[in-house]
């Protein structure tokens, strides 16, 4: 057994290799909003959270032309099936979301002998999914860690945390997501002041030292892998902003003394249509400036960063090959398709090798892990196909060893060693 894995490849034998690799190897998923089942409605699961996911709502509401603002009075219930006949009935359901949601259903098994009607689908519907559940799900996606967003400002998350142990579940890694403080200062404020914090937007030692103390309770309560920040395209740096002041005397201060990175998101552009709601955010193009004046500015620092626009990526990646505390990952949200993940996952190899993290899902509802890492898994073992065999035929010697190795690494390990914590 050892020994065949150690065995050279034919460049023929590398694809039906490489797929079996990708396939087994177990994932850690970095940026979800899944939680544990003990944080109760947090965690969504099923039919109706399925079909009323916002990509989908987006895509129902175009294809329909209903006025947005009925379909939010109506109830979740009526928004699934709408969305099922919009979708699913008056149009074959070729997006990716929609095709996603095929695939899920079909990989649990809930559509028998191809009864796709809204009846039988609807007969899969449940309630709270049980630890069983996400157990099953997860293996189901062969995903071992996943890593929730933990918002800071939010008052049932801060009663949540500070029950103490019990807040703890296997598999769940805690991110802080600090867009409230550099992004709406004055609700970060009122939100932390309400948590017993006497933090201000003045910009004093005092401050800054209550804003540090706010930032590191969390901390140490939470554990998180990572803080978290999403943007659009009005980031300046170095600039007097307060953003900037935050920035320096408080956030890069806090990162260093808890020896965490900053996960950076950028090229959201909120709310481009406040009818649509959750599903009314779209992308911009952003200058990577800012990223490139912080990762000179602070070597000390670790930035994972993803970028929403495929503009943005081939400058992105490049700049990863000159600062090694840059860690790129994710093909995010308008990006999670299939064309568009080959170009970029394929890029990305060529410019940085296995050094990245190709993707992360971004579910959020359990099921949804299935049909997103089943694709990136498809997506992956295409492109590292190719890599591999234009390697072997170049003369190197492939072996099944360290095909395991890299995948691991761009799956899990790249992002465990980046972050220097293990699972
Ligand atoms: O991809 C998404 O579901 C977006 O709505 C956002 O969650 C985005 O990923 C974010 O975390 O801001
Ligand atoms: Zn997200």
């Amino acid at each position: 057994m050892t020994s065949q894995r150690h065995r050279r490849l034919a460049p023929q034998d590398i694809p039906a290799v490489v797929r079996q690799v990708v396939k087994r190897t177990p994932v850690t998923d970095i940026h979800t909003h899944l939680y544990p089942p003990a944080m109760g409605d947090r965690l969504l699961s099923g039919i109706e959270a399925l079909l009323t996911y916002h990509y989908l709502i987006a895509e129902a509401l175009r294809s329909d032309r209903q006025d947005a603002d009925a379909f939010w009075t109506r109830a979740t219930s009526d928004q699934a099936a709408w969305i099922w006949r919009v979708l699913f009935e008056h149009q074959s359901p070729l997006s990716e979301a929609a095709r996603g949601v095929v695939h899920t259903l079909s990989r649990l098994g809930v559509v028998r002998d191809g009864a796709w009607t809204w009846e039988a689908v609807r007969a899969a519907a449940r309630r709270a999914a049980t630890p069983d559940d996400v157990e099953r799900v997860l293996a189901l996606a062969g995903v071992d860690q996943v890593v929730m967003t933990n918002d800071p400002f939010d008052p049932e998350e801060r009663a949540w945390w500070w029950r103490g142990a019990e807040a703890r579940a296997a598999r769940f890694y805690a991110s802080l997501r600090i867009d409230r403080l550099l992004n709406q200062p004055e609700s970060a404020v009122a939100q932390a002041r309400q948590q017993g914090y006497a933090v201000s937007l003045d910009r004093t030692a005092a401050n800054r030292a209550e804003w540090q103390r706010f930032l590191s309770d969390w901390i140490t309560q939470t554990t998180p892998v990572y803080v978290a920040w999403s943007l659009g395209a009005d980031w300046e740096f170095p600039n007097e902003s307060l953003r900037t002041w935050f920035l320096d005397e408080v956030v890069v201060p806090v990162l260093e003394t808890h020896e965490l990175a900053l996960a950076l998101m950028m090229g959201v552009e909120r709310q481009v249509n406040p009818q649509l709601r959750d599903a009314g955010d779209g992308v911009v193009t952003v200058s990577l400036a800012p990223l490139e004046a912080l990762l000179r500015t602070y070597p000390q620092i670790r930035v994972l960063a993803t970028a929403l626009a495929r503009e943005n990526q081939h400058e992105l990646t490049v700049l990863a090959r000159k600062f090694p505390q840059l860690m790129i990952f994710g093909c995010w949200w308008f990006l999670n398709t299939t064309s568009l993940m080959r170009e970029i996952t394929a890029m990305r190899v060529e410019l940085l090798g296995p050094t990245f993290i190709p993707q992360h899902s971004d579910a959020r509802v359990l099921e949804q892990v299935i049909y997103k890492w089943d694709l990136t898994r498809e997506v992956l073992a295409h492109v590292l196909s190719d890599r591999y065999e234009a390697l072997a035929t170049a003369g190197w010697p492939v072996t099944e060893d360290a095909i395991q190795r890299d995948v691991r690494g761009l799956l899990s390990q790249n992002f465990w060693d980046f972050v220097r914590r293990s699972p």
